[in-house]
């Protein structure tokens, strides 16, 4: 096994199942020695969790503009990356992200159809080089997605979107996750038990590199 620390991030539309299997991958990797640094994006400090609420919150009075949305999503990170990701790292220690760039490249890229290029220039502003070492993408229809979400509670201003919204930002997930290295396409329409096994093979290819 490993002792390299590494940079693991789950995403996916909204109901997909991300915090259930992270879940499940704290606890596969806990019964392999390693406790990961769990965070969450947008959020995961004090002012990166304001700007969580901020950003998830209805404004009745006024549009967001979606280079707003961009920016608020890269500050939060920022914040995360400056005050819990980077030490984590460099201690030593394994991290568990809730969510990553990927996000933004998906939801204000494909979603919002935001610039690419002013994307590009955030997150090498504010990744620099960093990169997830394995990213397990669930991939959901949103209609399965966006009703598991909706059986949880309200639905907050993004979750309100159209489906269409959702669509581009599959397509735009699908299209990053077919065209790059490190991300494992995760079936999360399937059972349980049967989306455990996948991200198990995904897990045991970073466990014994
Ligand atoms: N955002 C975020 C951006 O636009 N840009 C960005 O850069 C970033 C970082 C964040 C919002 O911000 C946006 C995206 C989001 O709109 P969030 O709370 O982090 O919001 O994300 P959500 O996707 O809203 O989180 P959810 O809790 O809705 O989804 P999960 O975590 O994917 O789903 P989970 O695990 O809670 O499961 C949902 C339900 O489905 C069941 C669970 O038991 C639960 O009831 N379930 C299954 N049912 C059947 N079969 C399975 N395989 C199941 N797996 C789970």
């Amino acid at each position: 096994m490993t002792s390299q620390p590494k940079f693991i991030v789950v995403e996916g539309l909204e109901g997909a199942g991300k915090s259930t299997a992270i879940a499940f991958i704290k606890q596969y990797l806990q019964q392999r020695g390693i406790t990961p640094v769990c965070t969450r994006e947008p959020g995961g400090t004090p002012l990166a969790e304001a700007l969580r609420d901020l950003v998830k919150q209805l404004h009745s009075t006024e549009q967001v503009a979606a280079e707003t949305e961009l920016l608020l999503m890269y500050a939060a990170r920022m914040q995360l990356l400056q005050n819990v990701i980077r030490p984590a790292l460099d201690a030593g220690k394994w991290v568990l992200a809730d969510r990553h760039d990927m996000s933004s490249r998906a939801y204000q890229g494909g979603g919002r159809q935001l610039n690419e290029q002013f994307i590009n220039q955030l997150r090498q502003a504010v990744l620099g080089e960093l990169r997830p070492d394995l990213t397990l993408y669930l991939d959901i229809d949103p209609a399965v997605g966006l009703e598991r979400a909706r059986q949880r509670g309200e639905l907050d201003r993004i979750e309100q979107e159209q489906l269409a919204f959702f669509q581009r930002t599959r397509q735009k997930y699908l299209q990053i996750a077919h065209s790059e290295p490190g991300i494992a396409i995760i079936d999360a329409s399937q059972a349980l038990a049967q989306v455990q096994q996948q991200l198990k093979a995904a897990l045991d290819q970073v466990l014994t590199a």
